[in-house]
């Protein structure tokens, strides 16, 4: 560990894309102010990063363009540096100006963290945990067993950390001389991007993911806890994108969510997904280093499961059968559809689909290879530590208690057909679908 030096102070952002609301950035001021010292932000933009697709990077990249404005305004530069390897990336950039000090957010993913010891090797890196409200390691210094375990430690915590943030400040130097601004269309064109977001139901950004959530506290909060189950209604929040890319803050959403006047069950039911369940996904991934593999799961699933290897599978399909979303369960085709025409697939579903894999896949570990890489290929919040978490969940039992045995799955919870049917109507839900679907392949065949 490289103490601070006298320098620059650069702010390496990666997950927590925004300016408002954002403990790293502020940690990063704090310490440009404190050492009288000139602060910049850098974004180490990589094509390989794993799974992401063409759409994702667009919605990214149009987030961080708002982004650069915003901290112009403030006088902080915003660089964009793209390379193979973020860490070399970051690592360059800090030898090239100079830094006395690299502040970073927080991922408890393999990936970020080897980006991370790339630059801590030469650099005083700071690592500060802006997605979670009690971070990670205060809240547990261990792999949790469930939401039951996480949720009184979070709960004795939260009141410490579920504060109003400071405002942003412009540093008192400023950086000089000052950067170019980014060139956005040379960005976009260098990464082969052709167009801008191309999802038609969220915009991209900071400011649109504060609509957003206002619009959710205001119109549909209420009631949340009721009818968040049923895939023929928007009741979720559709906060997951802007969660992911962090263009808005956990916190912030926790904060207001937590004060709002009305409905307090459904404040409640709200507050255990956003807080309990996200940060025991990032628990999850902190903590267990096979969070993507079948070793991963708690030993009394792998065991049940391994005792069901052998079972009879009645329907087996190809990963290319079920990206199309071509099986015999008209229910499961629809998510699918759903997840690929959308980018995002309503959260009741997603255990429904990611569980029927385990029938018809030859083992769970292919199940779980075929179900994160369509996770993180189509959903616009994959590639997430709450993806990892619910396919673990969905497949191996992670964070759930065993259930009665039954073929296949062991004693991992079971989901069926006709349980769906009894929860909502899913003869609707598939016509519509189905219909959205016919409309989006044809729309995509003749796009004029
Ligand atoms: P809301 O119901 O409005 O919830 C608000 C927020 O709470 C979410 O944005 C999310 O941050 C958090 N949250 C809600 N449910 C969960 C949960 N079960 N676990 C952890 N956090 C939760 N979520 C992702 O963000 N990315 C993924 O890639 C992802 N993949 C999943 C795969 C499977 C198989 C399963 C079972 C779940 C997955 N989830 C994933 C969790 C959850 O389904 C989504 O977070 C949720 O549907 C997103 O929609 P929303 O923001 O409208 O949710
Ligand atoms: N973060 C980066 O620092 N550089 C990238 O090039 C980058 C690309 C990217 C693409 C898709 C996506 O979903 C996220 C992406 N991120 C990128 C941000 C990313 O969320 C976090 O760095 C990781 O999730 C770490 O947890």
């Amino acid at each position: 560990i490289h103490p601070v030096r006298t320098g620059p102070v650069v702010y390496w952002m990666s997950r927590d894309q925004r300016v408002l609301d954002n403990w790293a950035l502020l940690h990063a001021l704090e310490l440009a102010v404190e050492r009288r010292q000139p602060l910049a932000v850098l974004f180490a933009l990589t094509p390989h990063f794993p799974h992401a697709e063409a759409r994702h990077y667009a919605f990214m990249l149009e987030g961080l363009r708002e982004i650069e404005g915003e901290l112009r305004q403030l006088g902080i530069p915003f660089l964009l540096r793209r390379g193979d390897d973020p860490g070399e990336t970051t690592a360059r950039y800090a030898a090239e100006v100079g830094a006395g000090a690299v502040v970073c957010d927080f991922s408890p993913l393999r990936f970020a963290r080897k980006w991370k010891e790339r630059v801590a090797a030469d650099f005083p890196l700071l690592e500060v945990d802006a997605h979670n409200i009690v971070p990670c390691r205060v809240a547990s210094p261990k792999l949790e067993v469930g939401a039951w375990t996480l949720r009184p430690k979070l709960r004795r915590q939260l009141d410490a950390f579920l504060v109003e943030y400071p405002p942003v400040e412009a540093p008192a130097v400023a950086w000089a001389p000052f950067p170019p601004a980014v060139d956005w269309d040379e960005a976009h064109r260098t990464m082969g991007l052709v167009g801008r977001n191309s999802y038609r139901w969220i915009t991209p950004g900071p400011r649109a993911a504060r609509q957003g959530f206002r619009r959710f506290l205001e119109e549909r909060l209420a009631g949340y806890d009721k009818v968040r189950n049923d895939p023929n209604l928007s009741a979720q929040s559709g906060l997951s994108p802007w969660l992911h890319f962090g263009h808005l803050s956990a916190q912030r959403v926790a904060w207001e969510a937590r004060f709002h006047d009305g409905d307090i069950a459904a404040q409640e039911a709200f507050l255990d997904e956003l807080v309990v369940r996200r940060e025991l996904s990032e628990n999850f991934c902190n903590y267990q280093p096979a969070y993507d593999r079948f070793e991963g799961f708690p030993r009394w699933a792998q065991a049940s499961l391994n005792a069901h290897r052998g079972d009879k599978r009645e329907h087996l399909y190809d990963e290319a059968r079920i990206e199309a979303g071509e099986t015999e369960d008209v229910l499961w085709n629809a998510a699918q559809h759903q997840m690929v025409r959308t980018g995002k697939m309503h959260g009741y579903l997603r255990m429904y689909w990611a569980k029927k894999l385990l029938e018809w896949t030859p083992s769970p570990e292919a199940a779980l290879d075929i179900g994160l890489r369509l996770n993180d290929r189509y959903e616009l919040d994959g590639r997430d530590p709450n993806g990892f978490a619910g396919l673990a969940w969905s497949i191996g039992g992670m964070h759930d208690r065993p259930w009665f045995e039954r073929p296949i799955f062991g004693k991992v919870r079971y989901m069926s057909f006709g349980g769906a049917k009894r929860k909502f109507d899913v003869a609707a839900l598939v016509a519509k679908e189905n219909a959205a679907w016919e409309a989006w392949l044809k729309g995509r065949s003749n796009p004029h």
